[in-house]
């Protein structure tokens, strides 16, 4: 959004507050935490490029104080993706092997796409504490710790050669238990696109022997959050969000021996860049769950306008011990939920089979 002065608005998501960004200084948190300004002469590309490389932005409704990425809004409007499940569904593990994919550019480049960090402190943070441990070490994550976000959890800049343009791709990823919690979590207003995450081991057994989930109580409050937002505190229902969410069945890694879960049709090759399948895949998923006695978990797809359903794997085998087995660890179809949701905010298209 622009103001009248031409002035870039962007939303805190953080705060909510908006911010207009072009009038915010950019800053460097020194060792002793204060903010240094930064002011070299925009004449010197390589002074500007060297003190602007660390820099963030102070939100200015701060307070407490919260630090947003000097990039954050240098390309208009910032894609903010919520992942919501409950604890342990495998949020984390699936949100680190969808930004290693992010990672190798081949791929990237197959979908006209160019991902870079948006911040470089936010990157080396996630890079040692999430990639490294996960996708380099085979190491199980740690659950999340539950307390607010005061930080995004990761964030990318993506320039498209669809829409010719870049742009700031966002992330937050907070504990199943913080998501329920009524304070502190702001950003849920701020997204504009949604992860649902469910745990394949959760799901019944057997057809049709009258067990059924009960509701993942994060959906409920995330999806009850958005619908006050868009259709305000009188909502009766009948409306749908108006937010591209993708809702994955993930650790389906766990259905492999399930006869019964058509999982066979969409492990037995990669297709983890052509969105041609996404709706035959959808079906069968809203199938699986319907029919399993998970149909509680189905919320978002009859609560949200543009709903894709996914089988994912973040890990394709069970720990051993803290670690993944050499012979089997990889990542299986974890970057077409969020390349749907890419594709329908018109960043990116699926790659041509
Ligand atoms: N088999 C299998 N296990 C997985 C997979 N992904 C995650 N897990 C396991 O599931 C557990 C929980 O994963 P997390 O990613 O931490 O779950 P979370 O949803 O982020 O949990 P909170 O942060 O507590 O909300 C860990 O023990 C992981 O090892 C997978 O694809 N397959
Ligand atoms: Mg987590
Ligand atoms: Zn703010």
């Amino acid at each position: 959004m622009t103001d009248a002065y031409g002035s870039r608005r962007i939303r805190c998501p953080l705060c909510l507050n908006w911010i207009d960004w072009d009038r915010v200084p950019s800053v460097v948190i020194d060792e002793t935490g204060a903010e240094q300004p930064v002011t070299s002469r925009p004449a010197d590309p390589a002074l500007g490029a060297n003190e602007k490389y660390a820099a963030v932005r102070r939100c200015p409704h701060s307070s407490p104080p919260h630090y947003l990425p000097d990039q954050y809004g240098a390309f208009g409007e910032p894609i903010v993706v919520g992942v919501v499940g409950n604890s342990l569904v495998g949020k984390t593990h699936l949100l680190a092997a969808m930004v290693g994919q992010m990672q190798i550019v081949t791929k990237m480049d197959a979908l006209g796409l160019e991902v870079r960090p948006l911040d470089p402190g936010i990157h080396l943070d996630f890079q040692r504490n999430y990639l490294e441990p996960f996708l380099n070490g085979r190491r199980q994550l740690r659950a999340t710790a539950i307390e607010d976000p005061n930080a995004l959890t990761y964030a990318v800049q993506v320039f498209s050669r669809r829409s010719g343009r870049a742009h700031a791709l966002a992330f937050f990823d907070v504990s199943g238990e913080q998501l329920i919690r009524a304070q502190g979590n702001a950003f849920i207003q701020a997204v504009d696109a949604l992860l649902f995450v469910v745990d394949a081991a959760n799901v019944p057994p057997f057809i049709g022997n009258g067990n059924e989930v009960p509701p993942d109580s994060t959906f409920e409050a995330v999806l009850t959050r958005l619908e006050r937002q868009f259709f305000g505190d009188q909502h009766a229902g009948g409306g749908f969000v108006p937010l591209p969410a993708a809702l994955v069945v993930a650790k389906a890694d766990r259905l492999e021996f399930d006869a019964e879960a058509p999982l066979r049709r969409w492990f037995s090759h990669d297709d983890d860049l052509d969105l041609s399948t996404v709706e035959d895949e959808s079906e069968d998923v809203y199938a699986f769950l319907s029919t399993r006695g998970a149909g509680a978990w189905l919320s978002p797809v009859h609560r949200c306008l543009d709903v894709s359903l996914h089988y994912t794997s973040a890990t394709n085998c069970e720990p051993d011990g803290d670690t993944f087995p050499r012979e089997r660890f990889r990542q299986r179809r974890v970057f077409k939920p969020l390349l749907t949701l890419l594709a329908k905010k018109n960043v990116a298209l699926g790659e041509v089979p």
